[in-house]
């Protein structure tokens, strides 16, 4: 049987010998096979504010790497990519690049440090040695949507048709807000790229969970128009303390690592 880089490389001879032809010009077929060559994976993490995400990207790399906290709000696109060392690069929209170091991120991604993206920030780019990030998936964690600063919503939807997945957090409690509801409806078309997160569990004794995880494999349903989705419930903080601290009974309470095991997240 042929593995998958053979059948990659096969794949990567058809699409060059299509992509030279006068009909097939254009962006669309050269980033398909740039990310094929590349060997990429890219998920994005999508949700509305403070519902968890950079603390679920931490978990999964089980090291506290981005900024979290209620205040200082992320408003800046990272993407987190596999590297032997911890190296973060700034990307000025204007073109500089600027190396930084872990304790500057917060001056470039939090809506405190650089209000209304202020230093004209286009992307930044995280490499960490994390086995999550190995096999060339790429986490990119967007600004929450829906919230006072629109020009967060518009970098998260335009991720959208560029990724392979899409991880939506949600959270427990609070139950959808009225912006959530608004970016599911306009997500619908990505439905075959989502699934879910219901983050936070950790609020809740376990009768709660069960409610508050039909409740919103519900709403998203019929929000969706589909008629399963995957929901995964979870507590990305107790994730992200039992792995740090080294409690694995704290991991497994967390149910971070059935979410790991997704064979979404691997290229294949
Ligand atoms: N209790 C609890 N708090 C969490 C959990 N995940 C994240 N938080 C907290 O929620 C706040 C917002 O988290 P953050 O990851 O920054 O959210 P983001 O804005 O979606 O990236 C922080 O104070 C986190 O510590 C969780 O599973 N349980
Ligand atoms: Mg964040």
């Amino acid at each position: 049987m042929n593995t998958y880089q053979q059948l990659q490389g096969v794949l990567v001879q058809q699409l060059t010998q299509l992509a030279s032809l006068p009909e097939f010009q254009g962006p669309g077929l050269e980033q398909l096979l740039d990310k094929l060559r590349q060997n990429r994976f890219h998920l994005v993490v999508l949700g509305a504010f403070k519902r968890g995400k950079s603390t679920l990207i931490n978990a999964l790399l089980g090291d506290q790497i981005l900024p979290t906290a209620i205040i200082p709000l992320t408003s800046v696109v990272t993407i987190l990519t596999y590297g032997e060392d911890l190296a973060i690069e700034v990307r000025f929209h204007n073109g500089p690049r600027r190396q930084i170091s872990q304790a500057e991120l917060v001056d470039y991604i939090t809506e405190k440090g650089n209000p209304g993206n202020r230093k004209g920030v286009q992307e930044v780019e995280i490499t960490y040695p994390s086995e999550y990030l190995k096999d060339g998936v790429r986490i990119i964690d967007t600004p929450g949507v829906g919230s006072v600063y629109s020009h967060n919503t518009e970098v998260a939807y335009n991720y959208l048709p560029q990724v392979d997945a899409a991880v939506f957090v949600v959270t427990v409690d609070p139950p959808l807000s009225a912006a959530e509801h608004e970016f599911l409806r306009d997500i619908r078309d990505y439905v075959h790229k989502l699934f879910f997160v219901l983050n936070k569990i950790d609020y809740v004794a376990e009768t709660e969970r069960r409610e508050a995880l039909e409740f919103t494999a519900q709403v998203l349903q019929g929000e969706l128009a589909a008629e399963q989705i995957k929901i995964f419930p979870m507590s990305a903080k107790m994730a992200l303390d039992g792995k740090t601290n080294g409690h694995p009974e704290l991991l497994e309470a967390s149910l971070l690592p059935p979410f790991e095991l997704m064979p979404a997240h691997s290229p294949s």
